[in-house]
């Protein structure tokens, strides 16, 4: 085996490296320093297996193509392996600990035989901020290391940074697809076979193992399975909280003020067009600080300050147009590496709902010819569904300059919303941060026909937005946000506000979204502000449709239907609640919930 010198004098971290490689059996270690050259070399050998295409249209930027059978985040696959089955909860797959690393060890042992194993020292959050936290990724896919380059701050400043002491968070990744000598990838995307995946957690090591698979969260282990399962356990033993959450900053031009919002949401609801709104209103801006993750502490000051943990955005490419997300859109002009989409002839991406018609004959995601047919509906997508781009955050036009801020921004407001065709008005805001912790609990997106096995109409439950991404019981993660609201001082608080951008009427959305929700952003700036006007009502605050800056879209009757309380909707609801989703969470439930929850139910009569 060769071996680069290790840059660090951290004898825990050089040691585990050494532990690791003496399993995993690499030909050589590679210790990264995150350097434009490094990043350069590792895309030509890319290019050089066939693993990488480059995009004439698009300075810098390659198309890759996975294995069909690795598409996407596994959570089948993904586990939390706490000693305790009680401390995973209901919502997460549990396995024992010492079961699973011996199944996995096994699996490790001479598993990069013929590749390199990179050792990537990582920050998630600016190097040398106080809400930051370091990781190291071992990994033998040059592919994840060029997308940790763009996703996460990487190389010799974090190790600078970590010192000889400083605490970091192993985390081990192979795409489990040893070499034997003489062969190569030939071209093929290196995985593993889909029963051997796994992503697992320990949170009482804090520690990550993923095994067989090269994709976005299964295989980037700084985004979901750092920055929100291993994060969520250390916030909550250290009192801060560890979100799937955007962050935006949005300005009132005519005096300059400024809020800060949070906002959860579950994956497909449009996060990432939030996160870059352009406003459909005069005199009002927003710019992006985060995507996809916040973390937020308890300031010094009594109010609660966010990063973005992350560095890039790993965005869903279909649906992504001049019309959906402009800022998106130019935030992937060069410097980008798209995976699963469809190439054209130009040598530029192509994918379902771009905005224009295919330029002509396309090679798909599978890279067979394909050629548009919009007389077939059933034509197989030129994109996979869930393709991506891996874009730096700093290439979007609106990005805040605070995304670089070590203390992070202070947050005004926190949004939770799903995808609610009825029942859930376009806005409401919880009377106080109780009702709010009350709201996140019970977020979720009404079921689609699209879903065959389930009952459409019904609503699956996503607490927080968090489903696949809270390390531990997410009735002790509730109890955690009821806490963490008591450490912050009423005046620093910030408010909780549900969104519905998703409100049908007649078949039909009823209210236009996109750059139209500025309108429901400057009436929660306003009620930040202290200068809002709202009404009350059984379901929390809301406002008056009289007052509210309506779009021409939309007619005063539904504006009226879509800002009013639908009891019977709601009593619905309720029982809902009761019957189906609080029961999961057993004695840990809350009480303050079960509060919340008959409050309401008494309010609406
Ligand atoms: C994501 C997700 O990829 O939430 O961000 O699934
Ligand atoms: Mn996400």
């Amino acid at each position: 085996m060769s071996c680069c010198e290790s840059p660090s004098n951290h004898e825990k971290l050089n040691a585990w490296v050494k532990e690791i490689a003496s399993l995993t059996e690499p030909d050589s270690i590679y210790w990264c320093d995150g350097t434009k050259a490094e990043y350069d070399e590792m895309v030509q050998s890319l290019i050089d297996a066939g693993l990488a295409t480059p995009l004439k249209k698009r300075p810098n930027s390659y198309l890759f193509r996975s294995d069909p059978s690795d598409v996407a985040r596994v959570e089948s696959r993904t586990y939390i392996a706490s000693k305790s089955k009680d401390d995973a909860g209901p919502t997460n797959n549990w396995i024992d600990p010492k079961e699973l690393k011996k199944e996995m060890t096994a699996l490790y042992k001479g598993c990069m035989h013929g590749r390199t194993m990179y050792v990537i020292p990582f920050s998630m959050g600016p190097i040398g901020s106080p809400i930051a936290k370091i990781g190291v990724e071992l990994t033998d896919s040059p592919y994840v290391v060029i997308n940790m380059h763009i996703m996460a701050r990487v190389g010799v400043k974090v190790l600078e940074v970590l010192g000889a002491k400083g605490e970091f968070i192993p985390c081990l990744h192979s795409i489990g697809k040893p070499l034997l000598s003489c062969q190569d990838d030939n071209g093929k995307w290196p995985c593993a076979p889909i029963d051997k995946k796994y992503i697992a957690h320990f949170p009482e090591e804090k520690t990550i193992w993923s095994y067989g698979s090269g994709y976005g969260g299964n295989a980037l282990l700084g985004k979901k399975c750092l920055a929100l399962r291993i994060a969520s356990v250390a916030a909550k033993s250290e009192g801060w909280l560890a979100e799937h959450m955007l962050i935006l900053k949005i300005t009132r031009e005519s005096d300059n003020k400024v809020k800060y919002i949070a906002a959860a949401f579950p994956s497909a609801c449009g996060k990432t067009n939030l996160a870059m709104l352009v406003p459909t209103i005069k005199g009002w801006k927003v710019e992006t600080v985060g995507d996809d993750i916040a973390w937020m502490r308890p300031g010094k000051d009594g109010k609660l300050y966010a990063i973005n943990p992350e560095a890039g955005f790993f965005g869903v490419a279909p649906g992504t147009s001049m019309d959906s997300n402009p800022n998106a859109m130019h935030s992937i002009e060069e410097n980008t590496i798209f995976t699963n989409v469809a190439l054209t002839e130009d040598g530029d991406v192509w994918w379902e709902q771009i905005g224009y018609d295919a330029p002509g004959k396309l090679i798909d995601w599978h890279g067979k010819e394909w050629v548009q047919d919009k007389s077939n509906k059933d034509q197989a997508p030129a994109a996979h569904g869930n393709s991506r781009f891996t874009a730096p955050a700093k290439q979007c036009p609106v990005i805040a300059p605070e995304f670089e801020e070590l203390a992070g921004v202070p947050i005004d407001a926190i949004l939770f919303g799903g995808r609610r065709p009825s029942t859930i008005p376009l806005v409401h805001q919880a009377k106080n941060w109780n009702h709010g912790v009350f709201m996140g609990s019970i977020v979720g997106s009404e079921i689609t026909a699209a879903a065959l096995d389930l009952k459409v109409g019904d609503v699956r439950r996503d607490p927080f937005a968090m489903l696949p991404f809270c390390g531990y019981h997410m009735g002790d993660y509730f109890k955690h946000w009821i806490e963490v609201g008591k450490k912050i001082p009423e005046a620093g608080r910030p408010k909780i506000f549900f969104v519905n951008w998703f409100r049908k009427k007649d078949g039909k959305f009823a209210w236009p979204g996109y750059g139209e929700n500025s309108r429901v952003l400057k009436w929660i700036f306003e009620q930040c502000d202290g200068s809002g006007k709202s009404v009350d009502t059984p379901i929390g605050l809301m406002p008056d449709p009289a007052n509210f800056d309506k779009p021409d879209s939309v007619s005063e009757d539904t504006l009226k239907e879509i800002l009013s309380v639908d009891v019977e909707g709601w009593k619905k609801e309720i029982a809902d609640i009761k019957q189906n989703h609080y029961p999961k969470f057993g004695n840990k439930l809350p009480k303050e919930l079960q509060e919340e929850l008959a409050a309401i139910e008494k309010r609406l009569g």
